[in-house]
């Protein structure tokens, strides 16, 4: 008997621990609810649970079954190792702070091997070359193996664990694999090959709205990239440029953890960051006068969603124009998200934020009256999201957006060379 780690790979297409254990013969899947994991809102925490509950259902379908376990991984781990007398443990290898320091932590109370494979990504995270900068970085993108079919049959095992249930205060997008590749396929039909040109709209209904799944690994990356490439078009190169934002993210973090408390560019640190709640509470809670950025963060709340576009302004008017503590109103943005996501999320915010990540250049700052027109031209999501706002021209704002410019301008340019 052999177990099969689940975390964040709650799939069973394009799995490689899966397919290797089973190679092995029987095994049994162990999905642990780690604290440290899931302190974080009801609504990521429902997301969650809900894809691990669709997870058990596909093992079931096949035949296997899945065991999960609460509690932190180094005890529940051998626990089910012992229980089961498995001969080892197989897993995708996590590549962020936590995750290394989990796996480390578990082989060392595990009794059995714990084998790690290489997760499916488009570039491996652990590059031996740190880059700060995407396109040398995506340079080292060398085609794809095909994705990995999932096991038409698994072993059968005893079941053991309850998913508990909790109110996510929102409606969830349907859970499970089946349901990602689903809107995989319809992306791909329908929107792929316009994606390049579609991709900036303030409604999002230009992308994959996939990102919750990929979060999850609900979905695999390198097979969507799989199935884009074959269609080939300028949208599906420009879709797969994205997806490779998000090994970027990893890379980052892998190679600069100290990304997660300070800006990737320290020098940034030395901004005279204002810790105002009023102006804090008046960014979140999408009243700050400035109505693109009042629409995008009640969007947040309400769906637990936001285009790139959106996201990229409101993380960039936090940053430069408030000044806000960051590092908290990214942690606060990442709560709200279903696809939050350490890694991804901090890189967003270091890129919209200017703050060391690529090349963004510190003194591009949007004109948030401009974007709004730009990129929802009929006002449909601004009426769905802030209809009290009749344009998009500031109604009594936080800050004057040109004043605030120019002070976060000056400010930069100060900085040490
Ligand atoms: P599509 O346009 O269909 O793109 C396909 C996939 O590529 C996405 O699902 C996502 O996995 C990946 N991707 C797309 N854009 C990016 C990007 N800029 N960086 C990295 N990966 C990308 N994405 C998250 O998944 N989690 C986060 O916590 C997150 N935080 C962000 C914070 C900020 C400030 C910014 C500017 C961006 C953030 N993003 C985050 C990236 C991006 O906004 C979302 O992935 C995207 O909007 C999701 O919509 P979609 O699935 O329709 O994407
Ligand atoms: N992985 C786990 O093994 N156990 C959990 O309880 C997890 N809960 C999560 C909740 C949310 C909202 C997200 C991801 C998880 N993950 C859990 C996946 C982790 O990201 C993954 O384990 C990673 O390796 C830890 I989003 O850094």
């Amino acid at each position: 008997m052999n177990l099969v780690w689940h975390r964040g790979d709650l799939r069973l297409r394009d799995h490689p621990a899966l397919l290797e254990a089973l190679a092995q013969g029987p095994l049994v899947g162990l999905v642990v609810l780690d604290p440290n994991n899931l302190k974080t809102s009801p609504r990521r925490r429902a997301w969650f649970l809900e894809n691990v509950r669709a997870l058990r259902e596909a093992y079931r379908e096949r035949g296997g079954a899945l065991w999960v376990l609460q509690g932190l991984p180094w005890e529940k781990v051998p626990e089910a190792a012992r229980g089961l007398r498995a001969k080892a443990v197989y897993a995708l290898r996590s590549y962020t702070p936590y995750g290394q320091y989990r796996d480390e932590r578990t082989r060392e109370a595990l009794p059995v091997p714990l084998h790690l494979l290489p997760a499916p990504h488009l570039i491996l995270p652990d590059l031996p070359r740190a880059y700060r900068v995407y396109t040398p970085f995506s340079r080292n993108f060398q085609g794809l193996d095909p994705p990995l079919p999932a096991p038409e049959a698994l072993p059968r095992g005893p079941e053991e664990g309850e998913i508990p249930r909790e109110d996510p205060g929102l409606p969830l997008p349907e859970p499970g694999e089946e349901a990602a590749r689903r809107r995989l396929w319809a992306f791909l039909e329908e929107r792929l090959s316009r994606y390049h040109l579609e991709r900036d709209r303030l409604d999002g209904e230009g992308g994959s709205r996939l990102s919750p799944y990929f979060a999850l690994g609900v979905l695999s990356p390198r097979e969507a990239a799989w199935e884009a490439l074959k269609r080939g078009s300028e949208g599906a190169r420009k879709w797969v440029s994205e997806l490779l934002w998000r090994d970027f993210s990893y890379h980052l973090l892998y190679h600069f953890p100290h990304m997660a408390e300070r800006a990737l560019d320290e020098r940034f640190e030395a901004l005279p960051w204002k810790e105002d709640e009023e102006l804090f509470q008046a960014w979140y809670l999408g009243r700050t006068g400035v109505p693109l950025v009042d629409a995008a963060m009640r969007e947040l709340h309400a769906t637990g969603f936001l285009s790139n576009r959106a996201r990229m302004a409101v993380a960039q008017f936090a940053v430069k124009h408030l000044l806000l503590p960051w590092r908290r109103a990214e942690e606060a943005f990442r709560h709200l998200l279903l696809d939050g996501d350490r890694a991804v999320n901090l890189q967003g915010w270091q890129w919209a934020g200017g703050l060391g990540v690529d090349a963004a250049p510190y003194f591009r700052v949007f004109n948030l009256v401009a974007q709004g027109e730009r990129h929802d031209p009929e006002g449909t999501w601004l009426r769905r999201f802030a209809p009290e706002y009749p344009s998009y021209l500031p109604q009594d704002p936080v800050v004057d957006l040109e004043e605030a410019r120019r002070r976060y301008l000056a400010l930069a340019k100060a900085l040490p060379k």
